[in-house]
């Protein structure tokens, strides 16, 4: 069966609208235009209106779109990007320091329109604010910002509307990120998060486009070839073109069970549901890092003395860090590479527990270090070391890397982007977070207004909160899987039971066989 037989817009659009109940979310997705050179031209205003490279080693990572204009590509040698452009200003990017800390300011700023932001990379982050419009009594009618090749089809579920409203707060989440930070944005807004960082991409500098789901074929048959589906990496596309997959038709249209013999069944549904632009994967709350760390290279180091100095160099970066974060650590861990006299260098880390922070209670937000706990962690670093590298012998080391983990975890944390502070009665965001023990209980009027899938994410970290109450629940108590019986049983009864029905259709989507796209489109 030839693909094109079966492409033409009406099947495409039907199937969109067939399945309409996919659009009941409003994802956001906010990408930084020109993310370091925006950064460097705001710490130096001076740069603005000149071309400008950033680079690393000998590679322009990006540059401004002056530049741009002038034939500089993101991702071009030096020497290219200064034939093309020969007034191209360069400003070195390797410390990243200060796109961390932007990335971090703009996080904070996206985080007070929704608890549900999920950061990718330093400079993309996806915002979920479904809750935000369905509670919203207000219609829009005009959409702020460009519409990507609006059909007349209109969806029925509503869904355009609520896209219309999302893009309203879109443009005001970027018009606070200029107001704050003076960083311009583009921003995508869609049902899904595959459609939104892909419909954001259609206007830059500067612009937000919306995307209605009768047009969201038409966005995912411009990027032509697979490769170009975020989500299929190079690895997959080139087993995709030993499958003589090359074009996104090819991969809607390809059988099933072809894809599954390749990538096994999860992968192959997964990418075939991508092809058609459906993409049912969650905002995922981005979580504190687990470790926090940093490591420095350089051409050779012989001797003790020398690796003390460096260690104390990289602890004073890391601990401004592990500062900034809050959360006390528990484990330190030294990295190490070793050159040998065949030239060839080797990997090596030593983890233990420090215990330098004696009589601070773990609720209180860690200072910088005294002079004292600077030569404990130092001591420790040197032991680890040690047991690397045999100090009897001769070595040489070109590496050394420091990494904190072992922070706690759940509510003794005071980390301060959990999204528990969204669901404990005193606190709201912009409040101040109130100490763990006078947590008591969750807001459920918030609760209530989340859409159910996200509602059961909150739950599951509900539920590693500490139970005030021991009392237990009767054995024949009906309570979903990994939730915290003591607070389900607390809930309006309504949310109970919609929770049940939930876990039962969960239990029977994870014992059917997966589902085959090609059910829309093959002729009977
Ligand atoms: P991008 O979002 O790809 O690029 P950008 O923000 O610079 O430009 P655009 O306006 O097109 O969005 O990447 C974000 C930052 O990541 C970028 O400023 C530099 C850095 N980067 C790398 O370090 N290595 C890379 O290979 C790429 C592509 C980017
Ligand atoms: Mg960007």
């Amino acid at each position: 069966m030839e693909a094109e037989d079966q492409s033409d817009d009406f099947t495409y659009n039907s199937v969109a609208i067939q399945s309409s109940e996919k659009h009941d979310r409003v994802i956001i997705h906010i990408d930084i235009d020109c993310f370091y050179a925006q950064v460097e031209m705001i710490l130096n205003p001076s740069l603005r209106g000149k071309p400008l490279g950033i680079k690393q080693k000998n590679i322009v990572v990006t540059c401004n779109y002056e530049a741009r204009a002038l034939g500089v590509e993101k991702l071009m040698s030096i020497k290219t990007a200064l034939e093309k452009c020969p007034s191209l200003v360069l400003a070195n990017g390797e410390d990243l320091k200060k796109y961390r800390d932007m990335s971090e300011k703009i996080y904070q700023i996206l985080q007070s329109f929704s608890p549900f932001v999920e950061k990718l990379g330093l400079d993309e982050n996806f915002i979920d604010i479904t809750h935000k419009i369905n509670k919203s009594s207000e219609t829009t009618t005009e959409v702020s910002g460009h519409i990507f090749q609006n059909e007349d089809e209109v969806c029925t579920c509503g869904c355009n509307d609520r896209l219309k409203e999302g893009s309203v707060i879109a443009q005001e989440i970027r018009n606070q990120l200029k107001a704050e930070l003076g960083i311009t944005t583009c921003a995508g807004i869609a049902c899904n998060k595959l459609l939104a960082k892909l419909v954001g991409a259609t206007h830059k500098p500067n612009q937000q486009t919306t995307l209605f789901p009768a047009s969201s074929l038409k966005l995912i048959k411009s990027l032509k070839h697979p490769r170009n589906i975020p989500g299929i990496g190079s690895a997959m596309n080139r087993k995709l073109e030993a499958l003589g997959i090359d074009t996104i038709e090819k991969l809607q249209f390809t059988d099933l069970f072809k894809l599954i013999e390749a990538f096994g069944a999860k992968t192959a549904n997964q990418i075939q549901q991508l092809s058609f632009g459906i993409d049912d994967s969650r905002v995922k709350i981005t979580d504190k890092p687990k470790s926090i760390g940093a490591e420095d290279g350089f051409p050779t180091i012989k001797t003790e003395s020398e690796v003390r100095k460096k260690l104390k160099c990289l602890l004073d970066r890391v601990w401004e860090l592990v500062e900034k974060d809050g959360r006390r650590p528990s484990q330190v861990k030294l990295t190490v590479r070793k050159l040998h006299a065949t030239n060839h260098s080797v990997r090596e880390a030593r983890q233990t527990a420090i215990d330098f922070m004696t009589g601070v209670t773990s609720n209180v937000t860690i200072g910088p270090l005294n002079e004292n706990q600077e030569k404990k962690v130092i001591t420790t670093l040197m032991n680890l070391f040690e047991k690397v590298v045999n100090c009897d012998e001769s070595w040489q080391v070109t590496l050394l890397g420091i990494s904190f983990s072992g922070f706690p975890s759940g509510i003794e944390s005071p980390a301060k982007n959990s999204i528990n502070k969204y669901f404990t009665s005193s606190s709201r965001p912009n409040e101040p977070l109130q100490p763990p023990a006078k947590r008591s209980r969750f807001d459920e009027s918030v609760l209530q207004e989340l859409p159910p899938d996200i509602r059961q994410e909150v739950l599951e970290e509900i539920q590693q909160l500490p139970s005030s109450s021991t009392s237990q629940q009767p054995e024949d108590f009906d309570c979903p899987k990994g939730v915290d019986p003591q607070i389900f049983r607390e809930l309006p009864l309504e949310i109970q039971n919609e929770l049940l029905a939930e876990e039962k259709k969960k239990k029977q989507i994870l014992t059917k066989k997966p589902n085959n796209l090609l059910q829309y489109f093959r002729k009977v």
